[in-house]
């Protein structure tokens, strides 16, 4: 009996800075009563969901950034989500800023059940962009100020979910780029990761001049390739849209074990995508080509966990 899921992929248009995120949990809630409709079964939705992509905005005192961040989960803004699953009997991914009770702040993302049980929880590991402010950036992209490192690698749980079950873990935004992030995920043999996004649609670094349709390609390849090298499904999710005056772009995907894009949003808006995953596809990966047991070689990858950044080369003495 084949193990199949109905996934959506439940991309944002923007959320600008003076909305509250009562119009974007009722945006989400409309999204989720859609993907009822369509038979969908698990509802991923984008990195931050609640609110605007605040770390494109410099705060001096960063205490005044604490009401971007959810200190409980579910709260009264977010609770019509977690009804929302029960009467929909669907499970849902929601990314947002999570302020802990001991005062931690990260850039996280939950796994939740149609019963609204919170079945995982992962915190941002790859922080892009800067610290401190940059005056030479037209716009600031400033995550490793407001976040901290997440601490709680990556995890993979194997739990029901659309009345089967399956291996589900997640990423957020930058770390769809990093391979070791899919890796770690694959060697808990994901079948299913969750990835939301917010990325800017122009390259905002004074480093140098990218193409926009570069930006969108290495989204997708990012994707496609960790889905392909781990033999698992992906559901990359955009918040996209103008943002006061910042655009992020959208081209949210489902992606099979094979890393062929099975569904793509072609709005920058409120939009839901879907697919039905037959988890069997990851059957054939994992037991040829990527049959980790029988060709990794761990031996040999000492650089990835021993270094950070990149060394110089041996330079040829000729002979
Ligand atoms: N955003 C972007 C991302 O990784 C970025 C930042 C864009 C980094 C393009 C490098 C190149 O998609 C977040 N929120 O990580």
């Amino acid at each position: 009996m084949s193990r199949i899921i109905t996934v959506g992929a439940a991309q944002l248009g923007p959320i600008q800075r003076a909305e509250g995120r009562e119009i974007a949990v009722a945006r989400m809630v409309r999204l989720m009563e859609r993907a009822h409709a369509r038979g969908v079964e698990l509802v991923v939705f984008p990195e931050l969901a609640l609110t605007t992509f605040f770390p494109r905005h410099y705060l001096e005192n960063i205490a005044d950034a604490d009401p971007w961040f959810e200190s409980a989960m579910p709260s009264n803004e977010t609770a019509p989500l977690f009804a929302a699953a029960r009467r929909y009997n669907i499970g849902f991914h929601l990314g947002y800023a999570e302020r802990t009770e001991d005062g931690h702040h990260y850039n996280t993302a939950i796994l939740v059940s149609p019963a609204g049980e919170i079945l995982l929880k992962y915190r941002k590991v790859h922080l892009p962009g800067h610290a401190a402010f940059d005056p030479k950036r037209a716009v600031q992209h400033l995550e490793k100020r407001y976040f901290e490192v997440g601490n709680l690698g990556f995890p993979v749980i194997r739990a029901p979910m659309g009345g089967i079950e399956l291996n589900m873990g997640m990423l957020i935004c930058n770390d769809r780029r990093w391979p070791e992030a899919w890796r770690v995920l694959g060697l808990q043999s994901v079948e299913l990761v969750m990835c939301g996004y917010n990325t800017p649609s122009l390259n905002q670094s004074a480093a140098g001049f990218e193409a926009h349709h570069l930006r969108v390609f290495h989204s997708h390849l990012s994707v496609q390739s960790g889905a392909y090298q781990n033999a698992t499904f992906a559901v990359a999710v955009a918040k996209a849209g103008t943002e006061d005056g910042c655009e992020l772009f959208g081209h949210s995907i489902i992606v099979n074990p094979q890393g062929e894009i099975m569904a793509q949003a072609t709005s920058w808006d409120d939009e839901l995508v879907t697919a039905d995953c037959n988890l069997d596809m990851c059957t054939l990966g994992r037991t040829t080509i990527f049959n980790f047991a029988a060709h990794r070689r761990p031996e040999a990858y000492a650089r990835i966990t021993s270094q950070v950044g990149a060394e110089q080369p041996e330079v040829w003495q000729g002979k």
